[in-house]
């Protein structure tokens, strides 16, 4: 609005032509109140957790093993700004490395931890101060006591002291040569910990993979905090598959989803929702969400919740109108074959590499004249999974599996001549023996899909 004016007569006019216009134009508000049915078999709502601190221990101890001698440093995120960055004070969301190791959601904090010669062990704790005026507007900021509840930590002193007292830290635990720092893109070209450390004679060391090393192996709480993010994932796909219809816009199918998401603990997205219908289901990382469903239509629907860091991706194609056609099904089906020949790959001593190719090999041999010259599998034009934890595509690279470890198994066939796109998903957890399906509460198989598309639930 310029200056002071006040609004004349015209402007008014234009506003109010402009309702009518909209009012007109808009079909009236539908309130959504969906899958609360489904929140229900998720158990009761949980909120955040963190691990109990000797779980938060073991897994500190265990990267002191990992580097035998020496001094690791670990910062947590930093409080973003609200004027810059982001609209809510409730966005800030922690280094996943740093609370992996203290469980402690505070910024501008920092993790020190040493391991002398001698064998002796030090951990210390550096986090902002409390600040009672500013926690009139913040709410109440976890003391030093608190951090040292939660983290097991009981030397807690506050940020300030990271300048010189990373030296004295490191001097005074044993001379160690080697200091571990994260040394991603982000942190090298951090001010503070190049001034922290590379303007002193020690060797600086990348702490990035040892961490991620021990991140691979999932322990009891991530897997339980794990399964718990698929379930409320699978209960969204549930919701999906009995909200969908022809006429609705992909985002109004979004919002079931997050709906439920939200209703079932979850804190956020893992990653933008991709609700892909016609054209966009070719897309592989369409998250626009504007398009209005049609009859005949594809969706594929390719979710996540995050609960407490953990991060679900599952994938589910639906369509639209409740039925696939006969087209649809066949191609379906040799994806749903393709992902249960991947699946069956999946045991320890294996790699994504072996099922990639078990699911690329079922594909080729069972296209028929699917794909009409060539084999479906010219269609399948990704990888076929990735590691899933506290990041969508988490931390590990392409190790060997063992137990605990966790990846999605995701063929698809993308026919974009036809806006024919199939994709199916699961979160899948290496075991003694074999594999465990975590997304077992997501229905894949096409009958049980149309089954309980059957039971549509009303908008309004
Ligand atoms: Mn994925």
């Amino acid at each position: 609005m310029s200056n002071h004016a006040r609004p004349g007569a015209a402007t008014v006019l234009a506003a109010l032509s402009h309702t009518i216009v909209l009012a007109c134009v808009a079909a009236p508000l539908v309130v959504v109140t969906p899958a609360t049915a489904q929140i229900a078999e998720v158990e009761a709502a949980l909120p955040f957790q963190v691990p109990a601190a000797e779980v938060l221990a073991a897994r500190r101890a265990s990267l002191l093993d990992s580097i035998g001698t020496g001094v690791v440093l670990v910062r947590s995120a930093d409080e973003r700004s609200m004027d810059r960055d982001y609209p809510q004070a409730s966005d800030f969301r922690q280094n996943n490395d740093f609370l992996y190791l203290t469980g402690l959601e505070t910024p501008d904090s920092w993790l020190l931890l040493s391991s002398a010669p001698d064998g002796s062990r030090h951990e210390r704790l550096l986090i902002p101060e409390r600040n009672e005026m500013m926690e009139s507007w913040t709410g109440r900021k976890p003391s030093f006591e608190d951090a040292a509840a939660i983290s097991g930590i009981s030397d807690v002193a506050a940020t300030e002291e990271i300048d010189g007292g990373v030296r004295r830290f490191a001097f005074r635990r044993g001379g160690a040569a080697t200091v571990y720092v994260p040394l991603s893109d982000r942190t090298r070209d951090d001010e503070l910990v190049e001034r922290l450390l590379f303007d002193w004679p020690l060797e600086v060391r990348d702490v990035e993979p040892l961490i991620a090393k021990l991140r691979l192996v999932k322990d009891e709480f991530e897997l339980r905090t794990l399964q718990r993010a698929i379930d409320i994932t699978a209960a969204a796909h549930r919701a999906a598959m009995q909200h969908a219809r022809p006429g609705m816009y992909e985002y109004e199918l979004e919002a079931v989803i997050e709906y439920t998401f939200r209703a079932g603990g979850a804190e956020r997205v893992g990653f933008p929702s991709i609700v892909g219908s016609g054209p966009n289901s070719v897309v592989l990382h369409y998250d626009k969400s504007r398009r209005r469903m049609e009859a005949g239509d594809l969706v594929v629907i390719d979710i996540g919740a995050e609960y407490s860091y953990y991060t679900a991706d599952v994938t589910r194609t639906i369509p639209v109108s409740g039925e696939f056609t006969d087209r649809q099904r066949a191609i379906y089906t040799l994806v749903l074959g393709a992902q249960q020949a991947g699946m069956d790959a999946v045991k320890p001593g294996a790699t994504i590499q072996a099922v990639h190719a078990a699911a690329r090999a079922y594909m080729k041999d069972h296209s028929g004249d699917l794909c009409g010259d060539k084999t479906c599998d010219a269609f399948f034009v990704h990888g076929v999974g990735h590691w899933i934890g506290m990041d969508v595509h988490d931390v590990g690279g392409g190790a060997v599996f063992e137990p605990g470890m966790v990846l999605t198994v995701e063929p698809g066939i993308y026919l974009a001549d036809e806006e024919l796109g199939v994709r199916i998903e699961d979160d899948v957890l290496v075991t003694e023996t074999g594999y465990r399906l975590m997304s077992d509460k997501a229905p894949r198989d096409p009958d049980e899909i149309e089954a309980l598309m059957r039971q549509r639930l009303s908008l309004n």
